[in-house]
Order: C-alpha cells, then sequence, then structure tokens
C-alpha cells in the first residue's frame, strides 16, 4: 500500500468510524462516583432499554421514555413498565424509529402526551434505493428502499394505553434514507410547539423555503400553524417554518433566563453548533459550516458569509450533541442556570456556564457513555439517558465529600 492510498484509507476510516455506531457498549458501571469542578457527584443506573432515545417527566413524578424500536415505557418507583399501547407504527432503521417524547403543559387537565418518530410513506416507490452522496464519503445504505420521514403525533394517555392518537405534524418532503430526522418537541412558554426538523441527509432541502426539512418548525399543538410565524401567508413557502439552514437537531430547550429557545445541532465533520433561532433566519446549512464534509471536501466557514446567522458557540472537534436542558434545581447548587448537552462520540455529558446568551465556560463530566438525552427530575437530580442496544437510564446526584 502507497503512502498516498493508506492516508486515504485511514481518512476512510476515521470518517466511517466517526459516523457509524460505535461498537455495542456494554453497559458501565452500576454505581460509581465521578470527580467534577463541583466536588463528587454519584452517577447510578436506574434501568436499562433498548435503543432509548428521549424522556419527559409527567406532573405526578413518573418517567416516559421511548425506545427507537417503537415503545414507550414508563419508569417509577424504581419499576419499568411494559411498553405502553397504542403507540403509532415507526420506521426503525438506523437513526429512524421512535424518537422524544414530550408532555403538554395542561397534562392535568388534557392527559396528552406528544411522539416524536419516523414513518414511511403510504405511498412506497416500486425501485427506489437510497443514493450515495460522496460528500458523505460513502455512508448511505443502498438496501434501504422505504420512503419515510419524521413525523409528531399526540395522543392521551389513559393509563397504560395511548388514545384518540393524531398525527399533528409531517416532514415534508418524504425521502429514502435513514438519517437526521431531527425529532427534538419543545413546548414554548406561550404554549406553541417547536420541533426541530432534520435535513434527511440531503443537504439542500435546509435551504429549500417550500419544504419544512433542515428547519426549525413552529406549530399549535393541536397541528394548526400559529398566523405570526415568519412565512405564514407568504407564497412558495412552508408556513411551518421558524428557522431554516439546520443539519440535524437533536437538542432544544426554553433558556428560562430569556424564554427563548435554544439548539443545537449536529455538524458535518466537526461543527457542531449551538443556535438561538430567530423567526424567519437562516443558520446556514449547508452553504456555511465551520466543519467540513466527511469526503475531506470543504464547507466554506461562517463568517464568509455574514448574512447567514452564525452560530453562538460550535465545536471542533465535533462532540456529537443529542439533548438539552438548563438546569434550575437546588440539589446541585453550583449548576442552577447551566445548561446540559449529551455527547455522543464525545461520550460525556457538557456543563455549559452561561452569560446571557454566551457560553462562558464549558466542563465535560466523565460518565464515559454516549449520552443520547438529558432531563432534570423533580427532586433536583440530574438524569441522562446513555444510547445504545444496552441504554441505560442514569441519575446523578451529589456525593459525600
Ligand atoms: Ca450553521
Amino acid at each position: 500500500m502507497t503512502l498516498l492510498s493508506r492516508t486515504a484509507a485511514l481518512a476512510a476510516l476515521l470518517a466511517s468510524s466517526a459516523l457509524a455506531a460505535p461498537p455495542p457498549p456494554s453497559p458501565g458501571p452500576a454505581k460509581e462516583v465521578i470527580r467534577t469542578q463541583s466536588g463528587p457527584v454519584n452517577v447510578e443506573r436506574l434501568a436499562m432499554f433498548e435503543h432509548p432515545w428521549g424522556m419527559a417527566f409527567l406532573p405526578d413524578g413518573r418517567l416516559l421514555v421511548t425506545e427507537k424500536p417503537g415503545r414507550l415505557r414508563i419508569y417509577a418507583s424504581g419499576k419499568l413498565s411494559e411498553p405502553v399501547t397504542g403507540v403509532p407504527k415507526v420506521a426503525y432503521r438506523e437513526q429512524g424509529g421512535l424518537l422524544d417524547v414530550e408532555v403538554d403543559p395542561q397534562f392535568a387537565a388534557n392527559g396528552l402526551v406528544y411522539l416524536s418518530y419516523a414513518e414511511a410513506a403510504e405511498q412506497q416507490p416500486a425501485d427506489a434505493r437510497d443514493t450515495p452522496d460522496p460528500r458523505f464519503g460513502g455512508y448511505f445504505d443502498k438496501d434501504d428502499n422505504v420512503l419515510k420521514g419524521g413525523a409528531v403525533a399526540r395522543g392521551r394517555l389513559d393509563g397504560m394505553a395511548l388514545r384518540d392518537v393524531k398525527v399533528i405534524w409531517r416532514q415534508t418532503p418524504k425521502t429514502i434514507g435513514r438519517g437526521h430526522f431531527g425529532g427534538r418537541i419543545v413546548f414554548a412558554p406561550d404554549g406553541k410547539l417547536f420541533i426541530l426538523s432534520g435535513d434527511r441527509m440531503r443537504f439542500d432541502p435546509a435551504q429549500d423555503p417550500s419544504g419544512n426539512l433542515g428547519k426549525v418548525v413552529r406549530i399549535n399543538p393541536d397541528g394548526s400553524v400559529p398566523a405570526d410565524n415568519p412565512f405564514s401567508g407568504k407564497t412558495g413557502s412552508a408556513a411551518d417554518v421558524w428557522s431554516s439552514g439546520h443539519r440535524n437537531p437533536l437538542g432544544g430547550a426554553i433558556n428560562p433566563a430569556s424564554g427563548r429557545l435554544w439548539i443545537h445541532e449536529m455538524g458535518p465533520k466537526q461543527g457542531d453548533e449551538l443556535n438561538i433561532p430567530e423567526p424567519g433566519k437562516n443558520y446556514g446549512w449547508p452553504v456555511v459550516s465551520n466543519g467540513d464534509n466527511y469526503d475531506g471536501s470543504p464547507i466554506p466557514d461562517h463568517p464568509t458569509r455574514p448574512d447567514l446567522a452564525a452560530p453562538a458557540f460550535y465545536w471542533h472537534p465535533a462532540i456529537s450533541p443529542s439533548g438539552l436542558i438548563f438546569y434550575t434545581g437546588s440539589l446541585f447548587k453550583d449548576w442552577n442556570g447551566n445548561a446540559f448537552i449529551g455527547g455522543m462520540s464525545s461520550e460525556t455529558l457538557l456543563r455549559l456556564t452561561l452569560k446571557g446568551d454566551k457560553v462562558e465556560a464549558e466542563e465535560r463530566l466523565g460518565v464515559q457513555r454516549r449520552i443520547r438525552d438529558v432531563v432534570q427530575a423533580p427532586d433536583g437530580a440530574v438524569l441522562a439517558l446513555s444510547d445504545g442496544p444496552k441504554g441505560e437510564l442514569l441519575r446523578l446526584t451529589p456525593a459525600a465529600r
């Protein structure tokens, strides 16, 4: 092997190892103490799941957890339930499946729960195949011929059943391919629903105003479109779009200090971004990025296009962010007002200290697992889900010094 071909082979290996799922991790220790800048922290495993993706607390303290193959479970009083019935049929493959879960702020009155997932199209093409995009360095699935897209449904949780399930939103257009659904669901303080919609690994749709791929979407919880959306009533524009030019956003939350939505999104090879999406703004993907394509071809950096909104913060090298919360509890006094982000390739839980809309500092908590989602428990503990076939629900609490 020549030096050049060895270099190329190494580059391909690095690109594929950054993209492809790593070998299934064994579960970490059931209980351990990790060091942090704020003192020792207990990390305790509460339960295990098959490919868990999202979680949300019900007002009574029970925790809803999704599993990507299509199961919604309830964790309560140290026990994990059987799957809730009535969950929509999902297209489970690679990054697709049952994704996020969110609880209606009026749950006590209406019992409504929201689920995001990948769904197959009703009409399937006869001979479609996933098409390789060289920019992904060969990352495609030639056997995948299912036309699909992300969707959000809501239903009323009645005991262990989801009833009156109704689809309130769909990604358009649907495409072949196994990745970049996005999928997080976030309630705004005004009762509107934000949905993070990925570019389906198709790049350009993130800049196409007529579709909702690669966008932050804003709808009413019944699926109707608010009249005050930035593109409402504009010919040729998808009315549900809040902001455009996003790649694969897998974390979103309302910053309680400002009441505004914060999101992060997976960059290409490097360049993961933190954005604070404002209505009608364009966040640049795939025109600009502070990362490059997986095949090594460069993408112009954000500062070359000042007309496109620059990220509030970015990571180079990548952390592969998933899940986002702002910590408001008092159990960890030092952490109040901090943001927490799950890191997948970085196998960490990131703690960001903030000053207004700026990231001041970052600490990477050494949980040594691919973290898929994070929530704050009612008692102020931080709960994290690790990714994979043996995913863990972890509970972080302060340990005695
Ligand atoms: Ca961007």
